[in-house]
């Protein structure tokens, strides 16, 4: 949600609409809410996914801890996670039936997501306090076009939208909705890492030889040292010698 937080932030308060990096890639699989990506770790009960109907796009699980494709509108209880302190996952099931869609952004508001499973150990932790729920399984053809493999989605509820390409509003909360690749719209970019080089010019007046390799690393490590106590970490330190030549003074003597 930071990124999308950032995302929101971004938008020009006049801008209603703005082209985001995500596009149809027409090829479906299975991926997390929390945005962790492709689910490599998969529990199918038998004969399933079976996408009956060719309408099942979410993940239900059962008591017996494995899962089934089934229409994400049906009214399910639903399981979220939270990240304790001590780094362990928490799981908090709510018995009230809720589509898929509504399940996550309940998980969202009150917890870290819909819950997510990586391990048989989490999927037996889930199974363990549960009948049957939604969690965090859904399955699209969303791609992001650097590649990324980000499975965060932040979707427009209601309304019926097509097309290939995706855009932020403005006025829905920076939810996104499905576009026509061709409509004509303002664009955010991602930037890359930003390099910022700055000179410092040291005058060093030492009789130690400066030229020395072990001197000059010295001075370096010092520099380093004073800049990360002020804060300045992600940094890279370089060495250059100037010599400055020995100034003469000469006195006019006036013709
Ligand atoms: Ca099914």
């Amino acid at each position: 949600m930071d990124d999308e937080n950032q995302l929101i932030n971004t938008l020009d308060s006049n801008v209603t609409s703005s082209w985001i990096g995500l596009y149809n890639g027409q090829t479906n699989r299975w991926l997390w809410s929390d945005g962790s990506g492709i689910a490599s770790f998969t529990q199918w009960s038998s004969g399933e996914p079976s996408n009956s109907g060719g309408v099942e796009a979410c993940g239900l699980m059962y008591d017996n801890g494995l899962w089934n494709d089934a229409q994400c509108g049906l009214a399910m209880a639903y399981v979220c996670y939270e990240i304790q302190q001590d780094g362990s996952k928490k799981y908090v099931v709510y018995t009230q039936g809720q589509t898929w869609q509504n399940s996550q952004d309940l998980c969202r508001q009150k917890h870290t997501d819909l819950a997510c499973v990586q391990t048989v150990q989490a999927n037996l932790a889930i199974a363990a306090v549960t009948n049957v729920v939604w969690f965090g399984l859904f399955k699209d053809s969303w791609y992001w076009s650097d590649g990324t493999k980000t499975s965060f989605r932040y979707w427009k509820r209601g309304g019926t939208y097509s097309g290939n390409c995706v855009s932020v509003e403005g006025t829905q909360q920076g939810r996104w909705i499905p576009a026509d690749c061709n409509k004509k719209a303002t664009f955010i970019c991602q930037g890359g890492l930003k390099l910022k080089k700055t000179v410092i010019k040291m005058k060093v007046q030492s009789d130690v030889d400066l030229t020395d390799s072990t001197t000059s690393s010295l001075i370096l490590q010092k520099l380093e040292t004073i800049l990360s106590e002020q804060g300045l970490t992600d940094v890279q330190l370089k060495y250059e010698r100037v010599f400055q030549p020995q100034l003469k003074t000469t006195e006019n003597t006036g013709c």
